[in-house]
């Protein structure tokens, strides 16, 4: 039976791709996650079914034998956040970079057929073209940005180099359940969620009139399975987005609607490192993977919401 392993499997998207591979049932899963910001809970109701192992990325002995012989390789294990790597870029840059490098190195070691590396948006900055489109320069902005940027040229270069199968993944400002609310660095939209059904006014840094691609998790890990099975992608690196653009002040006017309430966000500065404006261009996940994305904003702020409500209420039980 065909293994595949997940670093950062206990994280939010990782947790999801875990799920459905469990879903489609075709081989035993292994989970590797520090639990830095990945949580057991994450992977409760699915526990007995994986083998998870609470080991570092960074340590490569103990990776080496986990990776040994296995079919994928789904490289998400990442301390992310833009800001998170401005104020501490120590843990970040180890993490992101020589961790990744471990990661390559074992997987060249124990004959791993392929690997899907989570990359990020953030690697195009603020490139006055929209939609992104992976032929641009990056542009990174931030030590979170090149961390990611150097990770798939890493990706790169181990297929040309050494030939192991790698296929980078841009990931759009990925959003949906078991995307933790509570933190300073969690993804806006969590943080906005978490604050209409408390009926708290957010904080938006800068003008609100920053646009992201916001993408469902659901629709990403549809992807990265599809870009573990695609044939002649080795080495490549596709845009993995909605190819939608909504600004935080759209969003929060729709979350208002939802909710039928009326809260006014608290503007602050802009955060050093922001991106204005980001959108993917999907034709070539389109052509390539056939990257179909099937949740509208609308949808996958209500199934986030849904699971926000849940939550909320099982913790104050
Ligand atoms: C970047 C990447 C994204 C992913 C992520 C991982 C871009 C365009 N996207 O997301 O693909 O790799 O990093 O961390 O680079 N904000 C508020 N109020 C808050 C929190 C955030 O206004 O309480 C703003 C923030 O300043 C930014 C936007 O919301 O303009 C999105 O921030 P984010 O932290 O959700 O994600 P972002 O875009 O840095």
């Amino acid at each position: 039976m065909k293994r595949y392993v997940v670093t950062g499997g206990a994280g939010f998207i990782g947790s999801a791709l875990v799920r459905r591979l469990l879903e489609e049932g075709d081989g035993q899963v292994t989970v590797i996650d520090n639990l830095l910001t990945g949580k057991r809970e994450n992977l409760a109701e699915i526990w007995d079914r994986i083998a998870f192992h609470a080991v570092d990325i960074r340590d490569y002995d103990a990776i080496a034998s986990l990776l040994r012989g296995a079919d994928t390789v789904f490289h998400l294990a990442a301390i992310p956040s833009v800001p998170r790597s401005i104020e501490d870029p120590v843990p970040s840059h180890e993490v992101n970079i020589d961790g990744t490098f471990q990661v390559l190195r074992a997987c060249v070691a124990g004959g791993v057929r392929r690997v899907v590396y989570a990359a990020s948006s953030s690697a195009y900055g603020d490139t006055p073209v929209l939609p992104k489109v992976e032929t641009m320069a990056p542009q990174p902005l931030s030590p979170y940005a090149l961390q990611k940027l150097t990770g798939e040229y890493y990706a790169r270069v181990f297929y040309s180099c050494y030939g192991l199968e790698t296929v980078s993944l841009r990931y759009f400002n990925v959003y949906g359940p078991r995307q933790d609310p509570s933190s300073p660095y969690s993804g806006v939209i969590s943080i906005f969620l978490r604050a209409i059904l408390e009926r708290r006014r957010p904080t938006i840094f800068g003008d609100g009139e920053q646009s992201r691609d916001f993408t469902y998790v659901e629709d990403v890990v549809s992807l990265t399975i599809k870009a573990s099975r695609a044939p002649n992608v080795a080495g490549k690196l596709y845009n993995a987005g909605n190819g939608g653009q909504y600004t935080l002040n759209q969003i929060w006017r729709l979350l208002q609607q939802i909710e039928g309430v009326s809260l006014e966000p608290n503007y602050a500065p802009p955060r050093p490192g922001d991106v204005r404006h980001s959108r993917a261009d999907i034709t070539a996940a389109v052509r390539d993977l056939s990257h179909a994305p099937r949740f509208s904003l609308e949808e996958g702020l209500r199934r986030t919401l849904e699971w926000q409500r849940r939550t909320l209420a099982a913790t104050a039980r």
